[in-house]
């Protein structure tokens, strides 16, 4: 199959180009190099170094022998669009180009305004190319289960039965998401729901859970291969910045009292849903949602697993209770379904004991390029932040208005 994946120097977009390269597929990525950007405005970076995206497209061939097509254009720009989409001639294009920081969207004016912008007209430039240039071809569309929020009733996969005075109808689920990158991604599903009623597109909209883990087995090949991981506080997450905190002998940073409960799910599992979605799309006009998630566990509980198991490798690791720079629930509850993907075959891969003992041997293998200064969070959701925090984060804003 013709796959085109959007966002594909990313931390998953990489990954997901080997992967369906290995198993026969004709792949091309895209990518405007937006996150490489983003890192240097911070002055973060991953914790493996990544080559640049045509050096690991070079050494991908070197290793494999498999080609990876190559397209550098920005989702805003609908000429640019265009043109990869009617050159490539995609049968399914996997969109995760886009930015994936609540953190980052809340930071100021500037990145919440940018981080809408771009998510949503470089959504809406791809939908309607969709329409106009390969109207049968099948979104793939990374959401996010944060789109739901956490509602004190059970989360469906993207529908809900409602009774209301006495009719029935099955409507899109009430979203209350927690940052303005989340609402780029409700605004996100609405226009691709409307565009599969209106237009008699295609699409899954991945709810995604938290991702974790550091290699896959085609990133695992060749150091040239690496994916692009994060642990700095605006673009890591729980479970991967806990596994570096626990051995650079930091503090592991528990927000609040730790009892938000979330999905996740390890980088091997994304890799699969994806597949499992392409292999089995859906009709023309048919907008479906997959809640993408395999496990469910609170902040505070995923804390207490990374504690014991580097305790295993004689890490010492403590938590600490920050004081919560969200404005979330700590104390909720949580049941949302995630049996689509089950049906359609997903086996998961569990956090088990052995699979977090070997996250946490792989990023001690790394473990003298992380920067402690990058860990503890200074983006308030309630705007607080010291003066001297406000002025560096109005400095590097101006790189977001000159883009
Ligand atoms: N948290 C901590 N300590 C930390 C980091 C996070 O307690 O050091 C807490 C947060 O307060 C939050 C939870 O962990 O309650 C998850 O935070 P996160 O930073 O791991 O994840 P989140 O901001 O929700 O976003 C991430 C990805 C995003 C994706 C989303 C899936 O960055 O792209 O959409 O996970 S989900 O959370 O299911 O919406």
């Amino acid at each position: 199959m013709n796959i085109l994946i959007l966002g594909g120097d990313g931390y998953l977009g990489w990954p997901t180009a080997l992967y369906l390269s290995k198993r026969g597929h004709r792949v091309g990525v895209l990518d405007n190099f937006a996150k490489r950007r983003w890192e240097m405005e911070l002055n973060v970076e991953p914790l493996i170094p990544i080559l640049t995206l045509h050096d690991r497209v070079k050494a991908w061939h070197s290793v494999s022998g498999l080609t990876l097509e190559l397209f550098i254009a920005d989702l805003r720009n609908y000429e640019m669009v265009k043109n990869a989409v009617r050159s490539f001639k995609p049968e399914a294009i996997i969109h995760y180009g886009e930015q994936p920081s609540a953190p980052y969207s809340m930071m100021d004016h500037n990145r919440a305004v940018f981080t809408q912008t771009n998510n949503i007209v470089g959504t809406l430039n791809l939908l309607w190319v969709l329409r106009e240039y390969a109207p049968d071809c099948h979104l793939v569309k990374l959401g996010t289960m944060g789109e739901y929020g956490t509602p004190n009733i059970d989360i469906e996969e993207g529908f809900l039965e409602i009774e209301y005075q006495g009719r029935k109808d099955i409507l899109p689920y009430p979203k209350q998401p927690g940052s303005i990158y989340h609402l780029s991604k409700v605004h996100d599903s609405h226009n691709i729901l409307f565009a599969c009623r209106t237009w008699k597109l295609r699409s899954t909209d991945l709810n995604q859970g938290i991702v974790y883990g550091v290699e896959t087995d085609e990133t695992a090949l060749d150091s040239r291969l690496a994916t692009s991981f994060h642990y700095d506080a605006v673009f890591g997450t729980a479970l991967n910045r806990f596994a570096v905190q626990a051995v650079a002998g930091l503090p592991l940073t528990v927000y609040g009292q730790g009892g938000q409960l979330r999905g996740f799910l390890n980088i091997l599992d994304t890799l699969r849903c994806v597949e499992l979605a392409i292999l089995n799309p859906p009709s023309a006009g048919e907008y479906r949602v997959f809640n993408q998630f395999t496990e469910t566990f609170s902040v505070l509980g995923l804390a207490e697993l990374v504690k014991s198991q580097g305790e295993k490798l004689d890490l010492k690791v403590e938590i600490h209770h920050l004081e919560n720079p969200r404005v979330e629930a700590e104390r909720h509850y949580y049941n949302a379904r995630h049996q689509k993907l089950l049906n359609l075959g997903l086996v998961p891969h569990r956090l088990s004991e052995v699979l977090l003992k070997s996250i946490l041997r792989q990023v001690m293998e790394h473990q003298d390029r992380i920067k402690k200064d990058i860990i503890l969070p200074k983006v308030r959701w309630d705007g607080s932040s010291s003066s001297e925090e406000q002025s560096e984060s109005a400095r590097s804003a101006s790189a977001v208005v000159l883009d």
